[in-house]
């Protein structure tokens, strides 16, 4: 049995320019707090596992990496974003489960606003509800220009403001991570005057531990012999070991072709938060879920990405759904022309992302309007209503909703109980 976490879980998500110093600060900012008590140091190796290596010896973070930050108030999920990355789905589908964004810049890194991706992001943080922020201005020890420092403050305020987070209100702290993270005292303060920000000045929304569970699922991954991990974050109601839960969606292991879309019902067999076993994890904790598999080592693979988990019969799969959709205008980066009344595009709702055909339910859709649409997707998913959902095509952000209500009947998929399998 584990005790109730006495700290708060808070999600943070840290994303800036490639190449800022995201995950160095990621591993400064654990190894100056472990030094004090707090929690356990993570090297730069290790969080960067799978990444890019560059030839300078540092590597780009290919798909988002977490780490447990323990401060004096508070447990930090600290999600370690990919500053640059081919695919969106990549960046956007951690950012749904963030709570505060840490934005990291610096003063060479040039105008923030200029970099379509981060703006895309910071966009889609305010629609999903975050409205706080830090700015971390990195490498201040080798661009030590205070002009230069000025205004990579001021361009960073601004790019917040600009999509809808509190600029003017985010803290600032000016430092430099890598050499705080190689021991140089002259550096350790400004990491520590980050983990005060974020005990201070950053507040835990308000959750619900008595609802119905609803979960999203960012990786999976097979044990041998035991079953699958489904990665996955609270986001309502509690889920204890042995509860019974819906695990539904469409899987997507780049290794399996067909029946992907997969409705499993299975008890939860046990729960890990950061290496802990835990016996229940509560809203706003990011759980390793482990799923008995007797179907076998395909039924492992199938945890994937955008699968949802929920209380049993909580929720269906859905392919069709209305939504209320803000199109963004050219200026937002948005589509730069009206678009069609039909369009092919995505839609991500949570950490999944389909192909979609879109429809306009009235007028033809105008940039800055606020528009019902007819989503169809290509694979269904998890819909109840009243998630966010993100449409995108050809690689641009065009507009932000809010799920309406799934259309059509629930996919006609049988639940696999495992048992018989
Ligand atoms: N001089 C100096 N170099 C730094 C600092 N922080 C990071 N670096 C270096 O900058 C390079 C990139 O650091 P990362 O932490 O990997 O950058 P990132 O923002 O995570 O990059 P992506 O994962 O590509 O988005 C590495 O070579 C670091 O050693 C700093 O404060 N000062
Ligand atoms: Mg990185």
């Amino acid at each position: 049995m584990t005790s109730a976490p006495a700290r708060p879980p808070l999600t943070v998500a840290a994303i800036g320019p490639s190449q800022q110093g995201k995950s160095a600060l990621a591993c400064a900012l654990s190894k100056v707090l472990a030094t004090r008590g707090g929690g356990q140091a993570i090297d730069y190796r290790e969080l960067t596992r799978g990444g890019n290596y560059r030839r300078d010896g540092a590597v780009e973070t290919r798909a988002a990496r977490w780490l447990e930050i323990t401060t004096e108030t508070r447990r930090v999920a600290h999600l370690d974003l990919a500053g640059r990355c081919s695919r969106a789905i990549t960046q956007l589908a951690p950012l749904s489960w963030a709570e505060a964004i840490l934005l990291v810049v610096s003063p060479a890194s040039g105008a923030p606003a200029t970099d379509l991706r981060l703006v895309e992001l910071l966009r889609v943080a305010a629609h999903h509800g975050v409205e706080q922020a830090i700015i971390f201005v990195n490498r201040c020890d080798r661009d030590d220009d205070p002009e230069l420092i000025d205004l990579a403050e001021l361009e960073a305020r601004a790019l917040l403001d600009a999509c809808g987070l509190a600029g003017d209100e985010a803290p600032v702290i000016r430092g430099a991570a890598l050499p705080a993270l190689l021991g140089d005292p002259r550096w350790t303060p400004s990491i520590l005057e980050l983990a005060e920000a974020i005990d201070r000045r950053l507040v835990a929304p308000a959750r619900d531990p008595d609802a119905p569970l609803r979960s999203s699922v960012l990786r999976g991954f097979r044990i041998a012999g035991r079953g699958a991990v489904a990665a996955a974050r609270i986001e309502r109601g509690s889920l204890r070991v042995g509860d019974p839960i819906d695990v539904l969606g469409t899987s997507h292991h780049r290794w399996i072709a067909e029946e992907r879309v997969i409705h499993l019902r299975r008890a939860a067999r046990s729960l890990r938060a950061f290496g802990r076993a835990i016996d229940r994890a509560r809203p706003g904790e990011l759980v390793g879920v482990l799923l008995p598999s007797p179907g076998g080592w395909r039924d492992a693979y199938r945890v994937s990405r955008g699968l949802t988990i929920a209380a049993p019969d909580t929720i269906a799969l859905h392919r069709g759904l209305i939504a209320r959709v803000r199109i963004l205008a050219p200026a937002e980066g948005g589509w730069p022309r009206d678009l069609e009344e039909t369009f092919v595009g995505q839609a991500v709702i949570g950490t999944a992302c389909e192909a979609a055909a879109i429809q306009a339910l009235g007028a033809r859709p105008r940039p800055g309007e606020v528009t019902p649409l007819r989503i169809e997707l290509g694979y269904p998913i998890a819909l109840a209503g009243g998630e966010r959902v993100i449409v995108r095509r050809q690689g641009r952000l065009i507009g932000l909703g809010v799920v309406l209500e799934p259309q059509g009947p629930p996919e006609p998929i049988a639940i696999d109980t495992g048992e018989g399998g």
